[in-house]
């Protein structure tokens, strides 16, 4: 006798969207937190998230950003809650950069709408960056920012309200998975399911040891600097911005307070083993480079940090996400560690969890993201 068909363990970004896709199909299931869904432990924080489709990581994640774009508004459709902003993305970047050339390639492959400027160009377009003369800028139409301590919230809400059932601050301490389904542990109870959705970001490498999965932990710093003049970095006038350049990036958002601006840098960040270990106070250290940034390319903002912010990445050594099922373990189906740029896809991501653990085949390809292939 099983307790739910399915449970998702981890009710952040990824497991927030399965547990509702899951309601939607009607399936009998339960997700666990170890906190409360929307909290700021993980990688699902900072009041902003960027959304793009004209994809620098991959040509291969077009056809994924295209569906979610249309989950993310069936999401604010079903609960009247606004999720996603669409206000555009500014890409830039050395013009032979990897990502620069694979933006463009994604943009060509799949017509997506853009405009293309030589750095001198874009600063007349968007006086407020810097754009340096050996940049090329991609202007994305289809590009924005997400809300992500709401969307996480939201998701699990409507997931309830579908008959789907929540347990918070519930650390599940143990999935042991065999041939007929799986036992989950927290400190003093345990439960049976037929299928388990493993979404716990940087926790999943201790809940399932025998996958190995080769993912370390880095930690990153979100700061907000004020504008001088906060109507010109409104989203109507100001685009999320993303810069990357040998592998690392700067990147930022519209105005969501009518003052402040959020900037933070893509990787560079320390390596830690596991989320305890990632140190949540802010140094001087995490601040004096990032401002140095913000002189550069960002003149309109007063180079003061006014708040700052920690997460942290669960990297893999490819950079792609692990999303799937693994031949390592039965009646389990990973969604995530997503190496630090999945919060984006979460409303497809959770669809192919749930299609997944329902038993069937996703309808986009997730090859690339194998579990398996790490071979170690
Ligand atoms: O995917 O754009 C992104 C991103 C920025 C910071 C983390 N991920």
């Amino acid at each position: 006798v099983v307790d739910w068909d399915v449970a998702v363990v981890g009710l952040g970004s990824m497991g927030s969207f399965a547990f509702w896709q899951l309601a939607s199909m009607g399936v009998n299931i339960v997700g666990f937190d170890r906190y409360r869904p929307g909290h700021d432990k993980g990688a699902g924080h900072g009041e902003t998230r960027i959304f793009r489709t004209a994809y620098g990581e991959g040509v291969e994640y077009v056809p994924l950003l295209q569906e979610a774009r249309e989950l993310w508004r069936q999401l604010e459709k079903e609960t009247g809650v606004e999720l996603y902003i669409e206000n555009g993305g500014t890409m830039f970047g050395p013009a032979d950069g990897e990502f620069i050339t694979t933006v463009q390639e994604s943009v060509k492959t799949y017509h997506l709408p853009h405009k293309k400027y030589t750095g001198e160009e874009a600063r007349k377009v968007y006086p407020q960056i810097n754009f340096q003369d050996y940049q090329v800028a991609i202007y994305e139409e289809l590009a924005g920012y997400v809300k992500p301590e709401l969307a996480i919230e939201t998701a699990v809400n409507r997931g309830e309200e579908l008959g789907g059932t929540v347990f918070t601050e519930s650390p599940i301490t143990a999935i042991e998975p065999d041939e007929d389904g799986v036992t989950i542990r927290t400190a003093d109870k345990q439960y049976r399911v037929n299928q388990v959705v493993v979404a716990s970001g940087g926790w999943t490498k201790e809940l399932l040891p025998q996958i190995n999965l080769p993912v370390t932990l880095e930690r990153q710093v979100l700061v907000w600097y004020e504008a001088e003049d906060p109507k010109q970095f409104t989203a109507v006038k100001f685009p999320i911005f993303s810069r990357v350049s040998k592998g690392r990036g700067f990147y930022g958002f519209p105005t969501i307070d009518g003052k402040t601006v959020k900037v933070a840098f893509h990787h560079g960040g320390e390596e830690a083993n596991h989320p305890n270990d990632v140190d949540r106070e802010i140094h001087e250290s995490d601040l004096n480079n990032l401002t140095e940034k913000v002189k550069k390319y960002l003149p309109g903002l007063i180079p003061t940090p006014v708040k700052a912010k920690t997460c942290f990445y669960t990297n893999t050594p490819d950079e792609h996400f692990v999303i799937g099922k693994s031949s390592r373990v039965p009646n389990v189906t990973l969604l995530g560690p997503m190496a630090g740029h999945g919060f984006k896809f979460a409303p497809i991501i959770g669809k192919i969890g749930a299609q997944l653990a329902t038993g069937q085949q996703p309808t986009l390809e997730i090859s690339l993201f194998n579990p398996d292939r790490f071979n170690n």
